[in-house]
């Protein structure tokens, strides 16, 4: 569903004023980023799931915050280039998804979520899945990570036969030797990585989610008296879907709850042991996703992961921080993981770079009053081939195409895609010579389109579209390419 796209000529530039540092709090601030996989709206309590028990996400949301218009993007790698780099994936180049045979990723020369709190001296971890190049000069610890434990990409896919760099004393399971690995690549088997090498292979998939929350457990104690940034992206929910053996089986709601009940237990980990060690009041932990749900709920809103429908998009966020966002409440104000960079980079105190446009917006405004006004009125949604889908201003959403999972070699989109269209029902969405408007206040579920009812805000909001994908496309840089990083 791909409507034509009218240019208009006329470059308006958004320079990003920083309203960074004033207002700084003293004592320095911790910050636990848990990032879930393809995990929907509705798959935790806190945003309505039933079925499956989440007691430790539940007294998360009691004691924090809960937003319910926080965006990411329809699939994986773009996800993570927004909530990096505090850009659009339009901005920074990056396509929907990288897989094994790509020599791409997330160009060095960003400053990322760990190079903002890094000048601060902050101590940083990533624990679990990048997908922002798996080729040397784009891993985490190229990337302002002191240290990185996790498998480089989605776990459906294989080991790069040929650029794999096996540990001396990599583990080797299944029957597998250095020289089988070499040979082939088998989906659904990946390698486990540790700093820059493979450390295991294939990776134990039932016992990632254990050891990544082993991992950051460990991490946050030895770290304890000095400020540290945690970021956890775990392999779960992606499919195939696995659990250790303790979960296996005991929610009652097969593989993807017993995955999801492990994962809350892992939350629970990590608060406990920032209790113990007395930091909970100064540390920041944020629990999200990086797109709608692919197997679970994205409840109540339309679609799922891959399209630019809410349900694709719109994310579980939950945020706690005792003492300084108010506990048990709710803030329904546009955000998304691109505002967390400028947030981060306020919160500890750094200038963000005047000459690099960010389009993320600094929201500890709403952190510490939810019924604060708009951030950011606007939210632009791109496709994973870097187009603009569709544009949300206020409560008003023009959508100008629907699937957004094109990244090659994914088939869920179009099957999602298809669906849709023959979900709608709605004589208006098959038109193809407008684009599809929503009033999301009184129709959350995208289900009449009323473009014919609105003609002059189609314009105007067509007009800004275009205004702002041709300053993004006029300001866009550079994916990191293999030959001239290295
Ligand atoms: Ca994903």
């Amino acid at each position: 569903m791909r409507f034509p796209f009218l240019f208009i000529v006329g470059l308006s530039l958004i320079p990003y004023s920083s309203s960074c540092l004033a207002g700084h709090p003293a004592a320095t601030t911790n910050i636990v980023l848990i990032f879930v996989d393809d995990l929907g709206y509705a798959d935790i309590g806190p945003f309505g799931a039933t079925k499956v028990k989440t007691p430790h996400l539940d007294k998360f949301a009691a004691e924090g915050m809960k937003f319910t218009s926080f965006y990411a993007t329809p699939v994986c790698s773009m996800s993570r280039a927004c909530l990096m780099t505090g850009c659009y994936n339009a901005r920074v180049s990056m396509p929907g998804v990288l897989f094994p045979g790509n020599n791409i990723g997330l160009h060095p020369d960003e400053i990322t979520l760990a190079d903002v709190v890094k000048q601060k001296g902050y101590s940083t971890i990533c624990i679990g899945k990048w997908h922002l190049g798996h080729r040397q000069p784009f891993l985490p610890t190229k990337q302002g990570f002191d240290s990185y434990f996790g498998i480089p990409y989605s776990n459906d896919m294989t080991i790069d036969t040929e650029h794999a760099q096996f540990a001396a004393d990599c583990v080797f399971r299944e029957g597998m030797t250095q020289e089988k690995a070499r040979e082939k690549a088998i989906r659904n088997t990946v390698p486990l990585m540790r700093g820059e090498e493979v450390v295991e292979y294939p990776a134990d998939q039932a016992t990632l989610t254990q050891r990544y929350t082993t991992e950051a457990v460990k991490f946050i104690r030895e770290h304890k008296t000095e400020p540290f940034f945690v970021y956890l992206p775990h392999t779960m929910v992606h499919v195939p879907l696995a659990a250790s053996e303790r979960f296996r089986g005991k929610s009652g709601n097969g593989l993807l709850g017993d995955a999801i009940e492990e994962l809350d237990w892992s939350v629970g980990e990590i608060m406990a042991t920032l209790t113990e060690a007395g930091l909970d009041e100064q540390t920041l932990v944020i629990f999200t996703s990086d797109n709608g749900a692919a197997t679970g709920s994205s409840a109540p809103w339309r679609g799922k992961k891959g399209t630019c429908f809410e349900g694709g998009v719109r994310e579980p966020c939950l945020m706690r921080w005792p003492g300084r966002i108010p506990a048990g409440t709710t803030c329904d104000q546009i955000a998304g993981n691109i505002d967390l960079l400028p947030t981060f980079a306020k919160l500890v105190g750094v200038e963000t770079d005047k000459d690099r446009i960010l389009d993320g917006r600094d929201i500890t405004p709403l952190m510490f009053d939810p019924l604060s006004g708009p951030v950011r009125d606007t939210h632009l949604y791109f496709t994973a081939r870097q187009s603009l889908a569709a544009i949300r201003q206020g409560d008003w959403k023009l959508l100008f195409e629907v699937s957004a999972n094109n990244a090659p070699g994914k088939k869920a989109g179009k099957k999602n895609n298809k669906k849709e269209k023959d979900a709608s029902g709605d004589k208006t969405n098959s038109d193809p010579t407008g684009p599809l408007l929503y009033n999301l206040a009184t129709d959350p579920a995208e289900s009449k389109n009323v473009a014919a009812e609105h003609p002059e805000l189609v314009t105007q909001l067509l007009e800004e579209a275009v205004r702002r994908e041709i300053e993004i496309r006029n300001h866009r840089r550079p994916v990191g390419q293999l030959g001239e990083t290295e």
